[in-house]
């Protein structure tokens, strides 16, 4: 009984005591390159991974929503469409309700659900259990309501929630990511214009990621102040984004900003042609050059934007002296913290895993998780 929609069934009997009608299922995501850019309308390269978010469901004639979640027992969670109140902080239901409030202040209606949750997402690690949480719910309602939504409009109604009801000001790619990932491929998603295109990932490589465990603390307000950090950048040089600076004006106007706009600004810059170039090299099976670029993005997260932590930085360094350019590897998703990505040659997979166990614990006191992955589909209902 591991998996998690045979898990959702059960909950869902013991909760409500009769069977769910349909089921629907959406991943959570590993960024490969292309960090803190989407909220500057830049470019990324996530994929959709092998691990979901399973919501088991049963149609209700009025508009009350009764939720449970086996990360949460024995709380059942109601409400009315349209009348979410305010959200409790940090409570696990705020993606939800985020969801339908969106959903009615953009004029849509939904019928009520009742819903059980179980995810194998790991929680707080970096990798989207949040959007997952939020894309599974989202195609939910769509389909038992028949609004025929389009996948890339669930995403947007998810960010819109987590913005606006939650209150993280997160981009767009967590939610687009997990409503539209394709298997095998990672997806370059244009953030300004929501267009996005599928990157074949090349079948002579292993997708590993390693979740540090390092606790991730003040994630919410760091987060925040990087991207108004990336607002007052844009904000000076007159634009509307960082998306249309360039390298050479912003070195031009350097000494009128604060040293840590400057340095954000420099992030998202040289990373966005990174992603872009990374998505060429992957395609064309460049492994060198996607070691190379992987490389860069790592260390400009380390030394402009400042979020990783020495934790990940060790993990990236005894790692990166495994493969050489047979591979590349960097802290994946907002920081401070979570998890780092490998995307390495098979042969080197059994290397990378025993350098971790040799020497990550030893040095940080630290166990790391090891999941050996694969890119996966994004959003979809699942024969029950
Ligand atoms: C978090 C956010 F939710 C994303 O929108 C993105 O900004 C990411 O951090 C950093 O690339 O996952």
């Amino acid at each position: 009984m591991s998996n998690p929609a045979q898990r959702a069934n059960k909950l869902f009997v013991q909760t409500f005591g009769t069977q769910a009608d349909e089921l629907y299922c959406a991943p959570g995501r590993v960024n490969l390159i292309g960090e803190h850019t989407d909220y500057n309308d830049g470019f990324v390269l996530p994929a959709a991974i092998n691990f979901h978010t399973a919501i088991v469901v049963k149609r209700r004639d009025d508009l009350r929503f009764r939720a449970v979640s086996d990360a949460f027992p024995g709380e059942i969670e109601e409400w009315i469409f349209g009348e979410e109140g305010t959200p409790v902080k940090n409570h696990w239901s705020n993606y939800l309700k985020g969801f339908t409030a969106a959903m009615a202040t953009s004029g849509l209606t939904a019928k009520g659900l009742d819903l059980a949750v179980v995810s194998n997402v790991p929680m707080g690690a970096g990798l989207s259990s949040s959007a997952a949480l939020e894309i599974a719910f989202g195609t939910a309602v769509n389909d038992c309501s028949q609004i025929q939504l389009s996948p890339l409009a669930i995403a947007q109604l998810a960010q819109r929630g987590e913005n606006q009801f939650v209150g993280c000001a997160c981009g767009i790619m967590d939610q687009m990511i997990s409503a539209l990932g394709q298997q095998d491929h990672a997806l370059l998603i244009d953030c300004l214009d929501l267009d996005s295109e599928a990157v074949s990932i090349p079948d002579s490589l292993s997708l590993i990621i390693i979740n540090s465990n390092v606790q991730r603390g003040l994630v919410d307000s760091e987060y925040n102040l990087r991207r108004e950090q990336c607002e007052q950048a844009a904000t000076h040089f007159g634009l509307e984004s960082l998306r249309d600076l360039d390298l050479a004006s912003l070195e031009a106007g350097k000494s009128e900003l604060t040293a840590a706009c400057y340095k954000r600004a420099k992030h998202v810059v040289t990373e966005n042609r990174r992603t872009q170039n990374a998505a060429w090299a992957l395609e064309s099976g460049d492994i060198g050059k996607v070691s190379l670029l992987m490389a860069q993005s790592h260390a400009s997260m380390r030394d402009d934007f400042e979020i990783t932590t020495s934790e990940i930085d060790y993990l990236v360094e005894i790692i990166s002296e495994v493969i050489g350019n047979r591979g590349g590897v960097r802290m994946t998703g907002g920081g401070f913290g979570g998890c780092v990505v490998a995307l390495v040659d098979h042969e080197l997979t059994d290397s990378v895993v025993s350098i971790i166990e040799q020497k990550y614990a030893d040095k940080t006191g630290l166990e790391a998780d090891i999941y050996l992955c694969s890119a996966s589909d994004g959003a979809k209902r699942i024969d029950n």
